[in-house]
């Protein structure tokens, strides 16, 4: 989000760029290697999925889009930090702890969830707050089959997540500059954290998630702006309470809990209305400019979940 860009040093600055260079190639062989053993690693590795039964008419963004023009602060705030900078962090092992007001909070791990969760694709329409949007093969599952496993309590009335704290392998976490407050933090609504089209993802392009998207597992709202898809989770708690979102907490009167894709409700800097769609370059100033639609499309699925609310109020 253009809040502010704070200065940035590129790790290619700090090193010496051939050093750099040959330590990315040395890790990537590395991780290779990693792969073929089954041991996880950094970089994507094949992964199997049912056939999308959610897919859009439009096209796909690119692989090389979807993989280079992210968002993920925690490598830094420019939209090729996430590409470039996260080559060091390690999605496996990784366990995600589930709690809060459960019958059975677990600690449940990557493997088991891949095991035992059927993974399927999603191709969705996805919107950032900024005004660009992009079309992504997902592949995941619903939320919901990991809410089933906890036993959610009756009291429970919203789900909080949060990413992990590896600042020695997140520049964005240790740099003198702190963009945002540590961990990134998002919430949903149970019955939005409920809906079938609320996934968590595990993987794009038929393959795991590449780092810089938010390996190894990450939510997907697509009904939502970005910043709700809260990336590299390692914590899931149901609470009676609306819980903090960090761009909520960084600039309330721009960012709201719901922050529903909304063409009729203007970011107070910059209007809503319309869309740049990433790499389809046939607009007069290098993007198609498509008109945004309310709930970013999918209102036939989840308009009735905020009946009679005032969505300019609640945005
Ligand atoms: N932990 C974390 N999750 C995050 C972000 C972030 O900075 N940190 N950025 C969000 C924003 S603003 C967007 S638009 C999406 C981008 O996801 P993508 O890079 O996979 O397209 O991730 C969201 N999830
Ligand atoms: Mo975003």
């Amino acid at each position: 989000m253009p809040l502010y860009r704070p200065p940035r040093i590129a790790a290619s600055e700090i090193t010496p760029r051939d050093v750099y260079l040959s330590r990315r190639h040395f890790l990537g062989t590395a991780a290779a290697g990693l792969a073929l053993a089954g041991t996880g690693s950094a970089f994507a590795a094949p992964l199997k999925a049912a056939p999308s039964a959610y897919k859009v008419d439009d096209k796909p963004t690119s692989k090389q889009d979807v993989t280079t023009y992210n968002n993920f602060y925690e490598f830094g705030t420019g939209k090729s930090d996430p590409a470039r900078y996260s080559g060091d962090f390690k999605p496996r092992p990784w366990t995600v702890e589930i709690g809060g007001m459960v019958a059975k909070p677990t600690t449940i791990d990557m493997e088991t969830i891949l095991k035992e969760i059927p993974m399927e694709e999603r191709v969705y329409r996805m919107r950032c707050v900024e005004a660009w949007s992009m079309v992504i093969p997902w592949i995941g599952f619903p939320l919901s089959a990991l809410l089933d496993r906890v036993e959610p309590l009756g009291s429970a009335k919203y789900v909080a997540f949060e990413t992990v704290i590896r600042p020695k392998e997140m520049p964005g976490q240790s740099g003198f500059f702190q963009p945002l407050d540590w961990p990134y933090v998002e919430g949903l609504r149970l019955d939005e954290a409920r809906h079938p089209l609320t996934i968590l993802a595990t993987g794009l392009y038929g393959e795991t998630l590449p780092n810089q998207n938010g390996a190894p597992l990450r939510l997907v709202v697509p009904w939502k702006y970005g910043f709700k898809g809260i990336k590299s989770i390692v914590k899931i708690t149901l609470t009676d309470k609306e819980p903090p979102t960090t761009w909520n907490k960084m600039a309330s009167q721009e960012y709201g809990f719901y922050a529903n894709v909304n063409p009729a409700v203007d970011h107070p800097r910059w209007s809503q209305a319309t869309e740049r769609r990433i790499g389809e370059a046939n607009g007069l100033f290098g993007g198609a400019r498509l008109n945004t639609l309310p709930f970013n499309g999918y209102a036939d699925d989840v308009a009735g979940l905020y009946a009679g609310m005032d969505l300019k109020k609640f945005y």
